[in-house]
């Protein structure tokens, strides 16, 4: 794949319903690329010091629209929405709505009264849980009645807690009012196209204005209505999330053009997803043999969008029942009949204390990353851009057994003319390598396969197996960093790793490119 910046006019990207878009006193470019701080990035790396106060204070306990929030901060989905007003190619119904989800499990379906009992209850047993969405299993907004009286309970019942929606955008115009009304902070509205002619390729159909509407017509409207809805929000100081499902072949290059139109509406960030894509999913493009995007395929149109809105990539496509931290799932723990048992105790000063208690550490660990990044020694060396791959299991450190890690951060570093860089770049999921207690030789494949791209595998502890087969595949495994902060120790074996270059040692080489795993995630 290659990509211009011709590949996207913007002549399309007048904003539709003539709103003047401002957010909070600035120009409508999510949180201040161009206006406010100067900051050049605000993503969802973004900190405090790169963008306004207030909307910092939405967003930094918001685990989707903060990277480093989501290691400290937990969001809940409530499953009362089950209808859905358009048909997308990538989805089964009898799964949840895969635009915010993943194929493959399905919620229970609960009513409002059930909703507000189990946000209480986990509110109650996880007080880190700052954010409830509600992401299906069908569309948001396709079920008003249900969202809208959930969120209204949950405003007066549950004050401290944000409110979150994610819709496909057809009846979005229809309820900003009530959007705001119930304070819902933060609405992900899924862009896949913003031309009808790719549109008609992934929706076979919408239901609009009580007809089923088919092909170019049915994408026009239902681009037309996403484009009014974020420009809807923008105006009303909404932060806006894009969710877009990278379908190889279909919408791949067309990504940065709906990027540039998203952010010329005022979208916080987007977030490019990989297409799943199974047989046994019953998709459209499952039965058709559409395949999803590999690892590199999904980085390269996600660094082509650079300059533009701004990116998420720590999403983990969950499910529309998740309870947790993203990339754990305890759902199980809070199903139906084990709530009905529970004696739910909803205690707001005892959720801040421990809030404040996550703040103070948090804090802490920023200081302690900073300080131990500002002291590693950078020796120089030629100039080079790689991958790493980390795991961890919070902290921000290098401390997760290769046995024990169902997914891997990737970071980038890029050295370049002096300067060298640290990014997260994302995560790969992977099956567990150590199942109770002996190690599943016969998921090596699939887990070297998963960090193919990387130089690198960062690790808490290996054992000797695993330890020969990623040598083998030309990936190395790394102990020596073991309970370091994560940015000190890609700094230190980056440095190694060149001064063992320049002594001759070894050359170096590039890597291939890795697989993004398909099928159903389960809990870890
Ligand atoms: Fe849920 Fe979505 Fe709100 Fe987050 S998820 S409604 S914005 S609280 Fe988050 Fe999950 Fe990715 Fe969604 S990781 S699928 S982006
Ligand atoms: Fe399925 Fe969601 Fe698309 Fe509706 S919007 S068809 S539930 S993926």
């Amino acid at each position: 794949m290659t990509f211009t910046a011709e590949s996207s006019g913007t002549s399309t990207l007048k904003p539709l319903g003539g709103i003047k878009i401002e957010v909070a006193g600035q120009a409508a470019s999510g949180c201040g690329t161009t206006g406010g701080s100067g900051k050049s990035s605000c993503g969802s790396s973004a900190g405090a010091d790169d963008m306004p106060p207030e909307i910092w204070e939405k967003v930094k306990n918001h685990p989707c629209y903060s990277e480093e929030a989501h290691h400290h901060y937990a969001r809940m989905h409530v499953a009362v929405a089950p209808a859905c007003n358009i048909q997308c190619n990538y989805c089964n119904r009898k799964y949840d709505c895969s635009n915010e989800s993943r194929p493959g499990v399905v919620s229970q379906k609960l009513t409002p009264d059930q909703a507000v009992k189990k946000v209480m209850a986990v509110a109650s047993e996880i007080p880190q849980m700052t954010v409830l969405g509600i992401a299906g299993p069908g569309d948001a907004l396709a079920n008003p009645k249900k969202t809208f009286e959930t969120f209204e309970r949950l405003q007066q019942e549950a004050p401290d807690i944000k409110l979150c929606l994610s819709t496909n955008g057809l009846a979005l115009p229809d309820y900003v009012d009530e959007i705001v009304k119930y304070n819902v902070d933060h609405v992900t509205i899924t862009i896949n196209m913003v031309d009808a002619a790719v549109g008609e390729k992934i929706y076979p159909w919408i239901f609009y204005n009580h007809k089923r509407i088919t092909g170019r017509e049915a994408a026009q409207i239902l681009t037309d209505r996403q484009m009014l809805g974020l420009e809807m929000l923008t105006a009303r100081g909404v932060l806006t999330k894009i969710n877009s499902v990278l379908i190889p072949g279909v919408n791949d290059e067309h990504l940065i053009e709906v990027n540039k139109a998203v952010k010329a509406r005022g979208a916080f960030l987007h977030n490019i997803m990989p297409l799943i894509s199974e047989p046994e999913h019953g998709t459209v493009f499952g039965l058709t043999g559409q395949r999803g995007p590999s690892a590199q395929e999904l980085k390269e149109v996600q660094d082509a969008c650079a300059g533009g809105a701004n990116l998420m990539r720590h999403c983990r496509q969950c499910r529309a029942d998740a309870v947790g931290l993203l990339g754990e799932d305890r759902s199980d723990e809070f199903t139906q009949d084990k709530v009905d048992q529970m004696e739910v105790v909803y205690d707001l000063e005892k959720r801040r204390e421990y809030q404040d208690k996550v703040e103070t550490e948090r804090q802490a660990q920023q200081a302690a990353k900073q300080a131990a990044v500002a002291e590693t020694r950078t020796q120089g060396g030629v100039d080079m851009k790689l991958l790493i791959a980390v795991a961890t299991e919070g902290q921000g450190k290098i401390n997760q057994h290769f046995g024990h890690a169902s997914e891997f951060q990737i970071y980038e570093i890029n050295a370049t003319e002096g300067n060298i860089t640290t990014a997260f770049v994302g995560h790969r999921r992977v099956d567990l390598y150590c199942q109770g207690g002996f190690g599943e030789d016969e998921q090596l494949p699939s887990i070297v396969n998963a960090i193919n791209d990387c130089h690198a595998v960062l690790v808490g502890k290996i054992g000797a197996c695993p330890r020969d087969e990623l040598k083998a595949a030309g990936i190395e495994p790394v102990e020596q960093y073991a309970h370091e902060f994560i940015e000190h120790g890609l700094l230190s074996w980056f440095n190694d790793y060149r001064s063992r270059i320049a002594r001759g040692e070894i050359g170096h080489q590039p890597r291939g490119d890795a697989s993004i795993r398909q099928g159903a995630y389960l809990a870890a």
